[in-house]
């Protein structure tokens, strides 16, 4: 269902960067007279892209032309997992995918087929419209998708509601910027730019990470906390407050609830007693809090990275008050920063997944226990089919050893829709070429600024690749699935979507300019007079509603499970953590010569003194273990960490490497209570030579 492409003369279309990046870029792609497009580059209008691509994705035609391109189905021929295919036309492809579902649905019924997605694509229409319509007739269950930032969202939505952030155009006019756990040079360049507009104007940058990131790097000043105690850190800060006397008292009296029990909870403590967990001494905590109060406009911007932990939804609910005690509110460019979840949500593409086309409520599954899943014995009905698409979970998911096993699965008919053969396409029965975004109709929303940007399809898809939509559609016609809504167009559907100009926004004006901007009133002062998303309005410094769930209502520290735990320590002495890396996304990218360059190879950081303790050199081979998994990779020793953390990146594919997992093989399934997240980096480990 892709729009008739011209080829009279050269064009600029306008086109969305679908990736799983806060930054969601404005392109523009000139096409040739031929048909073929020769350049994509950043709008120069969209004030957030303001003209240029990451490099990531600045030479995109690689990724749209690349060689190892999927160009046709193809049907598994060798063991699960040897990569061994050959190809199949679609008919053939779309018949053993339909015998696949049924066989699995009439022995087990519905629920034993288990959908797993994620962002591979943001868009409206290609994350999962048709491919929701699909799953949810045939009663499959339904996937929890909460890999990402979650457990930061229940956090900062219980003391915030859904409420309009800081507008990040407006970030220039901060005086003081404080990145917690976030490393937007890498993962967010176009809104480190306007962090750096902040600076140029006389901000003070500062950088809390228990890693030198890039960001870090740069910053003013970089403050290094044990992983996992950012909950403990921020309770120190606003004690720190509260003894210098600049707790903004009239505003907190105003626009909050639960002031005054939580002054009380803070001097039950002090300083130097909330902060012992962090390894931060308390000098510069009584420092930081204060120049964060008096250099207003002052502004906290949360990244993903410090959500990884068992007691991060708590955390973030912490950090996110710090603002508010500080005044910091009050000023233009000035408060809380995470994800703008009021502006990303006012298009919602739920209603497109038709959860109504359910007979009855399905069985949930996490998306982060997939390893666990898949190699349940008993599990009532068995996952006996995986379809996936816009995902890599061999790579991205938890525990990964577990994982892998669980896709090598004979009796598991797994179907995977993708751009390459990544190693969870590689452990399909049938897989299934899709476009990439030049070829599909397409808009975006954004998790980092407040613009909706349009993608119109440019060249006609490569090979015979289709896009998500029309190939759920086709599965759904095999499958016999006869409701009217599985013969929209993709015009049809995004014409639903705006049917009503949600925000006022028309898709006229949207195909018509690119982007726009989403406005819900908020203006550059959101919360100077309250005005939050709770129900009655104010920030919730106290959150009743947590008593219900046996949570303390009040900001507290809840512990990291393995960080902080003394006894697994003795085994296994150092923390890893996992980062992004620069130049991958995720493990997207990581087949790409000229990103590839850049990370060749896994490596882990250690301290010169856990280096220097276990006898390794730089450059050494290590074997880094736990008893959930091992991996080897590149040691580097340099003081970037703190003593007794790793740090090892992910993404790098199996295919790729002799040494097969990488650092997933050593994290765990645990989830958060709030949020039920994943936490990647609450995971301890010991590093040996390999
Ligand atoms: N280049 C690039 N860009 C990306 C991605 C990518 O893979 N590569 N991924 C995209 C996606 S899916 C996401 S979610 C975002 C993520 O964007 P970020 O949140 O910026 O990315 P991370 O590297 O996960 O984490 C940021 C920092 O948090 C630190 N950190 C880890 N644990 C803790 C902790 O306990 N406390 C504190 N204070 N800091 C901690 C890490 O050391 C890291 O430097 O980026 C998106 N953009
Ligand atoms: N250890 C550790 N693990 C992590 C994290 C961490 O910090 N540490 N971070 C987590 C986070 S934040 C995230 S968001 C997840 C990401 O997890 P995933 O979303 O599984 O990540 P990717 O590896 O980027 O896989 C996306 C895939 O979608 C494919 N794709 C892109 N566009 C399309 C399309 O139009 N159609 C189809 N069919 N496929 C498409 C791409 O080719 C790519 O292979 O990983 C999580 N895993
Ligand atoms: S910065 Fe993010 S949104 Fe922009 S081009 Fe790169 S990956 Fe895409
Ligand atoms: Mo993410």
């Amino acid at each position: 269902m892709v729009a008739a492409v011209s080829v009279d003369a050269p064009r600029v279309v306008r086109a969305a960067c679908p990736h799983d990046c806060p930054d969601t870029c404005a392109m523009l792609v000139t096409v040739g007279p031929d048909g073929r497009a020769v350049e994509v580059r950043g709008n120069p209008d969209q004030p957030v892209t303001a003209g240029f691509l990451c490099g990531k994705v600045s030479d995109y035609l690689e990724r749209v032309y690349a060689a190892d391109r999927l160009l046709h189905p193809l049907l598994r021929t060798g063991p699960k997992g040897s990569g061994q295919f050959r190809r199949a036309s679609w008919d053939e492809a779309l018949d053993a995918v339909a015998a696949g579902l049924r066989s699995a649905i009439d022995r087990h019924g519905g629920e034993s087929v288990l959908p797993y997605s994620y962002l591979g694509t943001m868009g409206l229409l290609q994350n999962n419209s048709m491919s929701g319509r699909v799953m949810n007739a045939l009663g499959a269950t339904e996937l929890v998708r909460t890999i990402c930032a979650d457990a930061g969202i229940a956090g900062t939505t219980i003391t915030q509601g859904a409420s309009p952030e800081v507008d990040p155009e407006r970030w220039p006019n901060a005086r003081y910027v404080l990145c917690w756990g976030w490393n937007p040079l890498s993962t967010a360049p176009h809104l480190w730019r306007l962090v750096l507009a902040a600076r140029r104007g006389g901000a003070k940058l500062v950088v809390i990470d228990p890693f030198r990131s890039r960001t870090a790097r740069l910053a003013d000043e970089h403050i290094a906390p044990v992983p996992g105690t950012d909950g403990a850190l921020a309770l120190g800060m606003m004690r720190a407050l509260l003894d210098a006397d600049l707790v903004d008292q009239a505003w907190c009296r105003a626009h909050t609830t639960g002031f005054d029990e939580l002054l009380e909870r803070l001097r039950s403590r002090s300083v130097a007693d909330h902060v012992a967990p962090c390894g931060v001494d308390e000098a510069t905590v009584r420092r930081v809090a204060a120049e964060f109060a008096r250099s207003q406009p002052s502004l906290l911007r949360l990244g993903v990275g410090a959500q990884r932990h068992q007691g991060a939804p708590m955390a973030y609910r912490t950090i996110s008050c710090l603002p508010a005690l500080a005044g910091s509110w009050r000023h233009d460019g000035g408060g809380f920063s995470y994800l703008p979840v009021a502006t990303a949500r006012l298009i919602s593409r739920t209603a497109l997944a038709r959860p109504d086309l359910r007979t009855r409520p399905a069985r949930r599954i996490n998306m982060s226990r997939l390893g666990d899943v898949l190699t349940d014995p008993v599990l009532d009905p068995p996952v006996a089919a995986l379809v996936c698409w816009n995902a890599n979970p061999a790579q991205a998911a938890p525990d990964q050893s577990r994982v892998l096993a669980g896709l090598r699965r004979e009796d598991l008919f797994t179907v995977v829709a993708e751009q390459f053969l990544t190693d969870t396409a590689r452990h399909a029965d049938v897989v299934l070429p899709a476009t990439s975004q030049l070829e599909h109709l397409d808009a975006v929303g954004s998790w980092g600024h407040h613009y909706l940007t349009w993608n119109e399809p440019a060249i006609a898809p490569v090979g015979e690749a289709k896009p998500n939509t029309e190939i759920f559609r086709l599965v759904a016609a095999r499958l016999g699935l006869d409701d009217p809504c599985f013969a929209e167009t993709d015009e049809q559907m995004m014409a639903s979507l705006f049917a009503g100009a949600p925000g006022g926004i028309t898709l006229d004006a949207l195909r018509h300019r690119g982007f726009v901007k989403i406005d819900l009133g908020q203006g550059s002062l959101p919360h100077a007079l309250g005005r939050f998303g709770t129900r009655d309005g104010r920030l919730a410094l106290s959150a009743p509603e947590l008593i219900e769930r046996g949570v303390d209502p009040l900001p507290h520290f809840d512990p990291p499970v393995e960080v902080l735990d003394a006894d697994l320590a003795a085994r296994f002495p150092l923390a890893l953590l996992t980062p992004k890396l620069h130049l991958f996304l995720n493990s997207t990218f990581a087949n790409q010569r000229h990103q590839r360059r850049a990370h060749p190879a896994p490596f882990v950081v250690l301290h010169p003194a856990d280096a220097a303790e276990r006898g390794l050199d730089d450059g050494e081979r290590v074997r880094v273990f736990n008893d959930r998994g091992a991996f080897v990779a590149a040691l580097r020793v340099c003081d970037d960490t703190r003593a007794g953390v790793a740090v090892a990146p992910t993404g790098w594919w199996c295919r790729d490497h002799e040494d097969g997992p990488g650092a997933q093989a050593t994290t765990s399934q645990r989830l958060t209570a709030l949020g039920a997240a994943p936490v990647f980096n609450d995971n301890r480990v010991q590093v040996e030579r390999a």
